[in-house]
């Protein structure tokens, strides 16, 4: 059943054309900047916040980062976590996904199979969601052993979000690797774009305007953004992200 923060995102979508994710790394921001953080992205014009990082290892202090952004924000906080120790009861929903090609089934079944109990308990909204690495993926593909789908072939990574698709996985991520030099490129969002109808995530290496419209146009719902949100000097580039892949509608 598709629920109610699923349903704030499709709804969204078919608004405003292409939407955009602020991600904020747990390892990496402290709970008190992370809240400022999210704070300045939701005035940016972003859905939601993602709190998630492929080290996430201290479930504390992730509880402690989700419970001070929904202090001072309204936008949903989403987990996008790679591992079992990415989940907080306090967030509103989880990208509930699988690492499509990884070579280690932990990360395609197992964490999920573990997490899930969890999941439940807390009363956490599930996305269903494919997540294909292309390329070498940066810390994610490495911690979570993907098998880097070569960036100049589109053809399989399509393969892979056909395969989400007919498993039931509403959503599919297509990720680069967080702050990776180039993005996801236009050529195999298109052809994602052609064969699977879900919610399309695209992220990694997205660092301005220029890049998340060229995502935005070949099809992307959803742009996610990051690394550049740990540099006070790039951030004012978030509202220009925000603000240009508006109505563009892949
Ligand atoms: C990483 O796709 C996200 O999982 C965001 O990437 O940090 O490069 O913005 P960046």
């Amino acid at each position: 059943m598709i629920g109610r923060i699923e349903r704030y995102l499709r709804r969204e979508v078919s608004r405003n054309g292409t939407i955009s994710f602020a991600l904020i790394d747990s390892e990496n921001t402290p709970a008190e900047e992370a809240a400022r953080v999210a704070s300045y992205a939701e005035k940016c014009g972003v859905k939601s916040i993602l709190v998630g990082g492929s080290t996430a290892i201290d479930q504390l202090e992730l509880d402690k980062i989700v419970k001070n952004i929904k202090k001072i924000t309204k936008i949903p906080v989403i987990l996008f976590p790679s591992n079992v120790t990415g989940i907080s009861p306090n967030a509103d929903a989880i990208l509930f996904g699988s690492l499509l090609n990884s070579e280690n089934p932990y990360f395609i079944i197992e964490a999920q199979a573990l997490g899930a109990l969890m999941v439940r308990k807390y009363g956490l909204e599930a996305i269903p969601m494919g997540y294909i690495v292309i390329g070498e993926g940066g810390a994610i593909g490495f911690i979570g052993r993907a098998r880097g789908i070569p960036p100049y072939k589109p053809d399989l990574v399509a393969m892979y979000a056909l395969a989400a698709k007919y498993m039931g996985m509403r959503f599919v991520y297509l990720e680069a690797g967080s702050g990776v030099t180039s993005h996801v490129s236009s050529s195999i969002i298109t052809k994602i774009r052609d064969v699977f109808d879900g919610m399309l995530i695209v992220g990694g290496g997205i660092r301005d305007s220029k890049d998340a419209i060229e995502v935005a146009r070949a099809g992307a719902d959803i742009i996610v953004v990051g690394t550049l949100l740990e540099n006070k000097e790039l951030m004012p580039k978030l509202s220009e992200i925000v603000e240009g892949v508006k109505n563009v509608r892949g």
